[in-house]
């Protein structure tokens, strides 16, 4: 048997902001673009839990972020802080805790910049795996002043369901026997793979809990939604044997920018465009990436319209001037009827990097799977 921890951060961006400014303790506060007084652009990337309570959450818009924070100031409570994002000190505080959790736990899988599995199997027992999650919750507390929520389970998937279910602040236990009985009552969407598509064709058919999907064989589940039916069928029941490996790679780096206004100007959005792109390599670098195999652009219009385009390159490269000439070969179509047919304006530009090879790996020029050149 495994024992697998799971641990999520509360409110990461917030709280960092929170506790380097005490003024703003305890006030409703939101990190992300600039509201402009309700015409902002872009989104919320992060709600602290008093901002939340004002129904604020991530990837909202902001301008609508503004208005829950004047609709709660008319019924005499505080107005959300609006702050801008310092990633730099995101990322450096993500630095400490990966590193106290590397001090503490043998394995550590870094899952993204505020989350991390742990394998807690060499501590042999539920009880000590406990303790132990107990001294990483308080030397988290200690060191960073911030808090995390943890899960403990016998596997990835429980313990990151787990991790979610008592925030801020928890540590929710769940062993072995336990894991079925404690999935069954939680709605659907709980579990990684199910997106709101596939949760809401299944309540469509009056099926909202993960405890409904116990009904259905494999083949069922198979029949109707392909390989994912099968895991689905083992990850109703707690199921899931994907390993933790400290090696977990960042699978995309990747910019975005929201226009102050919507544009067709090419001058202006191939400039911001390249700027993002050396944006993107300075990431590379700092995550100890030397080579991209595949660039992706993603061009929002002015009416939300978003659009994708990739492209693999024959040779993986780690040339900034590789991933400029990509990114404008993908982006130009866009600028006329190629790609834009209705000539619509465009309100956000993105490029990314995937299919990475960090330092001292080699770089593959194996064909990828065809279905990543469209
Ligand atoms: P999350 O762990 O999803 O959110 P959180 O830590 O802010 O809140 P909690 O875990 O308590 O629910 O994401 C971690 C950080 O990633 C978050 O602080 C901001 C950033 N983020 C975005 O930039 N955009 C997003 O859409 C989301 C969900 C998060
Ligand atoms: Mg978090």
């Amino acid at each position: 048997m495994r024992i697998v921890a799971h641990l999520d951060m509360d409110g990461f961006y917030a709280a960092i902001e929170e506790r380097d400014a005490p003024q703003w303790r305890g006030l409703p506060l939101v990190v992300g673009a600039d509201p402009r007084g309700g015409s902002g652009r872009g989104v919320v990337l992060t709600a602290n839990y008093p901002a939340r309570s004002y129904g604020v959450h991530s990837a909202m818009p902001i301008a609508t972020a503004w208005r829950c924070s004047e609709r709660a100031k008319r019924e005499g409570r505080p107005p959300v802080i609006f702050l801008p994002a310092d990633m730099a000190k995101y990322r450096r505080v993500s630095g400490y805790i990966m590193a106290l959790l590397g001090d503490l736990a043998p394995v550590v899988e870094q899952a993204s910049i505020d989350e991390a599995y742990l394998d807690l199997t060499p501590t042999g027992s539920f009880e000590a795996a406990t303790t132990l999650c107990r001294r990483i919750k308080d030397r988290i507390a200690a060191e960073e002043r911030l808090t995390a929520s943890v899960g403990l389970a016998p596997n990835k998937l429980v313990a990151k369901i787990a991790s979610g279910i008592q925030k801020p602040d928890g540590l929710t236990v769940v062993t072995d026997e336990e894991a079925e009985t404690f999935l069954a009552p939680l709605p659907l969407r709980v579990i990684p793979g199910i997106g709101p598509k596939t949760e809401a064709e299944f309540v469509r058919q009056g099926m909202s809990l993960i405890q409904d999907l116990k009904r259905f064989s494999k083949e069922e589940l198979t029949a109707m939604l392909g390989r994912r039916g099968a895991d689905l069928f083992d990850k109703v029941r707690g199921r899931d044997e994907a390993p933790i490996s400290a090696e977990a790679d960042i699978k995309s780096i990747g910019e975005q920018e929201t226009f102050a206004q919507d544009s067709r100007e090419a001058g202006m959005l191939t400039d911001r465009l390249m700027a993002m792109c050396e944006g993107v390599m300075v990431r590379v670098e700092a995550e100890g990436v030397s080579h991209f195999r595949t660039v992706v652009l993603t061009v929002r219009f002015a009416d939300f319209q978003t659009v994708s385009r990739r492209r693999t390159l024959v040779q993986p490269s780690g040339e900034l001037r590789t991933l400029q000439g990509e990114a404008i070969k993908l982006f130009l179509p866009f600028l006329d009827r190629r790609a834009n047919a209705d000539m619509k304006l465009i309100r956000l530009l993105g490029v990314r990097v995937e299919h990475l090879t960090k330092k001292g790996e080699m770089a593959s020029s194996e064909p990828i799977q065809p279905s990543l050149w469209h």
